[in-house]
């Protein structure tokens, strides 16, 4: 099917034509009634009649679609060149959103990033239009927005080269954000394969009112759920309180499900999502959807006796939901806005606001910003300034022409607002940020979703807290963490007392979106003559070579390069930012190795001590040291390793550099399936209390490794430098599948003999 710039209806018809039967026949073999996320899996499932078992069982789906942003396309699409293959099986779109620094405003910005970035541009447009990919330029908008408005739809399913693909559940789709090579598999024509999901039900009641956005309800679920409460569940959201959200605030929320380690998140589908559909041009769609609305949200059953079908069910009234804001440094550190001052003041942490920025894939629709913009208005009316820096990114071209029509861009920019690329900018490090401001520890607010250490400025000066735009504006207004726009006042111009006005929106543009200039380029007809260059010499894209098969040998007395301490998430194993730039280049990105992440011997981030030589040095220069040297090695983390990002460098770094495994007490979802695919081992503890005892000179074996099985744990033993042994035992949820990939070397080693056999 050819791809267009937006879902064709014939796409979303063809999906629905299956719907009926599967879910009929899954309810009688089950003898029960179905969730809304079982009934879109049972209509995508390779197999209709395979068995399935939440939480146990991996299974073969196949999504109706494939999106990849550019940071991670560069890696996804060098990988999917090494098939040999014609074309892309499914649709499949890249989108430029993440390479563009945001330094002046949006328009001087676009033009360096596609000066700077030509090379990367040229290889994503020239591979996009050889294979059949639609290609949107830098300047269309962030992925999750543009799938938003043009690709998502309800009951559908797609995979994504980002960890906010969830955004499309706002559109009752499942979106699962992967690595790469999971999105390989499903371009080179195989199902993707995924670990049957436990299911979460979010019972919502009331209604939002006031101050209160539907940020404050992803804000609160990742309080209650923390940031691995949701690994391998999908969230499903339910219940009046549902009904009674925007589509794009479900967005919101399915976006922010990433925080939480979901592997979706879900609402279904209404008379909103119905209204959004409208909205951007898909009244067929809509008709379509609202043809087969039955199978479009759970059963009801399920809606009258939630506890018998999910397994964990979360209350939130929406009526009593207050703003919330969370942070520093880990999203799932929340309070009411109107708590923070206390506790900023008890912790240290600089009350005074020096940036604040409102957009990201998360927080930039119609409504968002025509609700802070609204507070904005009325600031200005009684004579109220913005205190601190403010910022926006418009979220899609869409959007962004719409707000300029509709004079809310004008509110921002009266307001002293700098109105940056339709892109990630900031939100991913991609911001050229004065040195005067981050050489201090300092407090920015935001609307995005992420808030990790040196994430956003690459300053761990940075303390970023995260909220909804409105509540931004507000603290914008006020220059200090220490307000709370509910009940405080601002002194203005005059010296008068002002209290905010509380904001107020428009869900959907009353004259309609203006689709602005359009960023997509369709592959062409003739694809064969395409070139796709990668010149040898450069720096940025590097062709890549298989990784060796595994020798069938145990792994035997391995240095431990790493043992981190606390977090490490995606963006401390390979750091964002700066490194962006090496995204299509594994040699040379291979120089962040680590590099956030903290020695739990020494608590300095970034360098360890060599093994081969005692000396210290970055971890980067060590794995380098190792890989020359021949000398495997292995990592030890704690909770959560690989949290974040679906960035599937941070486990192809690892793999290049010669690592065997990677030893922690937990996995991040997408950052364990990235290391399956990449061949490297990822074992959990067996015993978590076994990570106090591995030291900074002791050496690790992998032990049995020809018996790899499912389930069977696997033997390992801790030498100490004098000569004790420790054994210990750990875990793994390799599938014979993943072993397969194990022993090949990769998942792409498998496809690759597949395709060209
Ligand atoms: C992010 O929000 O961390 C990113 C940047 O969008 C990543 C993808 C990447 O690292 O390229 C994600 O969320 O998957
Ligand atoms: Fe871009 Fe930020 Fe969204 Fe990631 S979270 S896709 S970096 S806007």
């Amino acid at each position: 099917m050819a791809v267009t710039a937006s879902t064709p209806i014939e796409l979303v018809e063809g999906v629905y034509a299956r719907f009926e039967e599967r879910i009929d026949a899954a309810r009688e073999r089950l003898g029960r009634s179905l969730t809304l996320a079982e009934k879109i899996l049972i209509a995508h499932l390779d197999d209709p009649t395979a068995a399935f078992e939440r939480g146990v069982t991996y299974n073969d789906l196949r999504p109706d679609r494939v999106a990849m942003q550019d940071a991670t396309a560069q890696m996804a699409l060098l990988q999917f060149m090494t098939a040999g293959l014609p074309e892309v099986a499914v649709p499949s779109t890249v989108h430029c959103d993440h390479l563009i620094q945001a330094r002046e405003n949006g328009r001087i910005d676009l033009l360096a990033a596609e000066e700077g970035n030509a090379e990367v541009y040229d290889f994503l447009e020239s591979v996009s239009a050889r294979y059949g990919i639609g290609f949107w330029k830098p300047g269309s908008g962030i992925i999750h927005q543009v799938v938003l408005e043009q690709y998502a739809f309800p009951g559908g399913m797609m995979v994504g080269t980002d960890s906010h693909t969830p955004n499309a559940g706002g559109l009752g789709m499942i979106a699962v954000g992967v690595g790469g090579a999971d999105a390989v598999d499903v371009m080179t024509g195989f199902p993707f394969n995924v670990r049957w999901p436990r299911l979460i039900g979010v019972h919502l009641t009331g209604e939002l009112s006031g101050w209160s956005a539907p940020k404050d309800v992803i804000l609160k679920v990742a309080d209650i759920l923390t940031v691995k409460g949701g690994t391998g569940a999908i969230v499903e959201y339910f219940g009046p309180g549902a009904r009674s959200l925007s589509c794009t605030g479900k967005a919101t929320i399915c976006n922010m499900g990433a925080e939480i380690g979901a592997t979706t998140s879900l609402f279904a589908y209404d008379d909103a999502m119905s209204r959004y559909l409208k909205a951007t041009g898909r009244e067929q769609i809509a008709a379509a959807a609202d043809g087969v609305a039955p199978h479009l949200r759970p059963d009801d059953e399920v809606l009258a006796n939630p506890g018998g079908f999910y397994d964990e069910v979360i209350e939130i009234d929406l009526s009593t939901l207050e703003p919330h804001i969370n942070g520093p440094h880990t999203p799932d550190l929340a309070r009411p806005v109107g708590a923070l001052g206390a506790e900023a003041t008890e912790k240290g942490w600089p009350l005074e606001i020096s940036a604040a920025l409102v957009g990201s894939c998360t927080n930039s629709s119609y409504e968002d910003i025509s609700r802070a913009a609204s507070i904005l208005r009325h600031a200005a009316d009684n004579g109220l300034k913005v205190k601190a820096p403010l910022m926006i990114t418009p979220g899609s071209e869409q959007v962004r022409a719409t707000i300029a029509r509709d004079g809310l861009l004008e509110v921002f920019e009266a307001a002293g607002a700098t109105v940056l690329a339709n892109a990630c900018g900031p939100c991913i490090g991609q911001w050229a940020r004065p040195a005067e401001a981050n050489d201090h520890v300092n407090t920015i607010v935001t609307s995005y979703n992420r808030n990790f250490p040196k994430r956003n400025d690459g300053s761990a000066n940075t303390l970023a807290f995260v909220t909804s735009p409105e509540t931004v504006v507000a603290l914008a207004l006020a220059g200090t963490l220490d307000f709370n726009p509910l009940t405080g006042t601002l002194t203005n111009e005059a010296g008068e007392q002002v209290q905010l006005r509380v904001p107020v929106g428009e869900e959907l543009p009353a004259r309609g979106f203006d689709p602005g200039e359009s960023g997509f380029i369709a592959p062409p007809a003739d694809r064969a003559s395409v070139e796709v260059v990668v010149q040898p010499t450069s720096d940025r894209l590097q062709l890549l070579e298989p990784f060796a098969a595994w020798d069938g040998q145990d792994y035997l007395d391995l240095p431990i390069l790493l043992k981190a301490q606390g977090k490490c998430t995606t963006d401390h194993i390979s750091m964002a930012g700066p490194w962006l730039k090496y995204r299509g280049h594994l040699e040379n990105i291979s120089g962040n190795l680590f590099l956030g992440a903290v020695n739990a011997f020494t608590g300095v981030a970034g360098e360890g001590k060599d093994q081969l030589d005692g000396s210290t040095r970055s971890f980067p220069d060590i794995a380098r040291h190792y890989h020359e040297a021949g000398q495997p090695w292995v990592a030890v983390g704690d909770e959560n390793w690989g949290e974040g990002s679906s960035r599937e460098h941070a486990a192809m770094e690892p793999r290049f550099r010669g690592a065997k495994a990677i030893i922690v007490r937990s996995f991040a979802r997408i950052h364990e399936a990235n290391l399956k695919k990449q061949g490297v081992l990822g074992l959990t503890f067996d015993d978590p209390a076994t990570y106090d005892q591995v030291g900074e000179d002791d050496r690790i074996s992998i032990l049995g490794l020809a018996d790899l099985a499912p389930g069977r744990q696997v033997d390992c033993l801790l030498h100490k430098p004098d000569g004790t042994e420790i054994p210990f035992r750990c875990n793994h949820t390799m599938s014979d599948e993943h072993i397969e990939w194990f022993r090949a070397g990769s998942a792409l080693n498998i496809i690759r003999a597949r395709t060209q056999a």
